[in-house]
């Protein structure tokens, strides 16, 4: 039986083309800076989102875990949606490298608006942690992939500057909301200070992401992935990857958001599953579990033994998502099984 894996996008592997840019790449030793093909990654990507500068590095934490440590100092406070990546997912990173105190907000669906943020603002430099950075994520994943409204994200940016907070964007899935949208890579940037995108989820590369900003922030942002021991030397030979995918698998993101559409219309078929159709905006489906006797737990495990393995993603929500080494032809085998197996 062929295994059909909705578990996450960061399973995909390299494709015959990006092995072949792999094996071609050029190297140096880019703690020195002088590796060519990381350079290029770099280069090509400030100019996608139009910043001054970037930098590669491991992987999405890391991205996200830099920004907080330049965007803060010790104690300080950072605006984020409750069900956010840097807030549950990141083991606490963000306390234990930078010692900041995390602000959640209850967005709907990972959407928080400017209205919130405005209140969680703090006011009173004698007592309260000062609010040093808001930090929103998207697409947002816990939401389902949910795209943040472009008008929401100026008026969250301009509440930012208004407070003197800086503003980072956690696009780990930046290009789902780009390709679903038409809004440019640059029209989502210039709301923030900061921005990391991976390019090891739907765009299909092995390893690692990029953090964009100024060409100060870059500068100490390669400083603090030292520290954080992330300096990598002939690294060049995962970012022709990153490369390939950004120049090959961009466009092709809309046919993972056709399938999770396919995915969910299927879903909502059987009695077992409940999905908000209004909900599925990317390449991400989530899935209800209607009967609470059913945990997600039990369904991701009976999705596992019919080989369509999902991710439990809270009590009774199952996470699918959509990724290039999904086809048609396989999603409609997923729908198959899924639909001849739960009630
Ligand atoms: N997300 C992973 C898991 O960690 C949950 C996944 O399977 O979706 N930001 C966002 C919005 C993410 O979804 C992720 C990974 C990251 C950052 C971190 O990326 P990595 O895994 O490269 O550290």
């Amino acid at each position: 039986m062929k295994i059909i894996d909705l578990r996450s996008d960061t399973i995909t592997r390299p494709s015959a083309g990006m092995r072949k840019a792999i094996a071609g790449a050029e190297v140096g030793d880019d703690v020195f800076e002088e590796d060519p093909t990381v350079n290029r990654l770099q280069d090509i990507s400030a100019e996608i989102f139009d910043k001054e500068a970037a930098l590669y590095v491991a992987s999405g934490t890391m991205a996200n875990e830099i920004a907080v440590n330049i965007h803060t100092k010790p104690g300080d406070e950072v605006i984020l949606d409750r069900y956010c990546h840097i807030m549950n997912y990141e083991n606490g990173a963000a306390g234990f490298l930078s010692g900041v105190n995390l602000y959640p907000i209850d967005g709907i669906n990972g959407i928080i608006t400017a209205g919130q943020v405005e209140k969680a603002v703090r006011h009173y430099p004698l007592a309260s942690p000062e609010s040093a950075l808001v930090s929103i994520e998207n697409t947002h994943n816990y939401g389902g992939g949910t795209i943040y409204p472009i008008k929401e994200i100026r008026k969250i940016s301009k509440i930012a500057l208004d407070n003197s907070m800086k503003r980072h964007l956690d696009g780990a899935r930046i290009f789902n909301a780009v390709t679903a949208t038409g809004i440019k890579p640059d029209e989502y940037s210039r709301n923030f200070d900061s921005v990391s995108f991976c390019l090891s989820k739907g765009l299909g590369a092995p390893v690692g992401s990029v953090l964009l900003g100024t060409k100060d922030f870059i500068r100490e942002a390669r400083r603090i992935r030292r520290i954080f021991g992330g300096g990598m030397r002939q690294s060049g030979i995962i970012a022709a990857a990153g490369i390939y995918a950004l120049e090959n698998n961009v466009e092709r993101l809309i046919e993972d958001h056709e399938n999770a559409r396919t995915l969910a219309e299927a879903l909502n078929t059987s009695k077992t599953f409940h999905v908000e159709l209004r909900l599925q905006q990317t390449n991400i489906v989530i899935a209800e579990i209607k009967n609470p006797e059913n945990s997600a737990e039990i369904i991701s495990e009976k999705l596992h033994s019919i080989g369509v393995p999902a991710f439990p993603f809270g009590d009774n929500r199952v996470r699918f998502v959509l990724h290039l080494d999904v086809s048609k032809a396989d999603i409609k085998e997923a729908c198959k099984r899924i639909t001849t197996n739960f009630d």
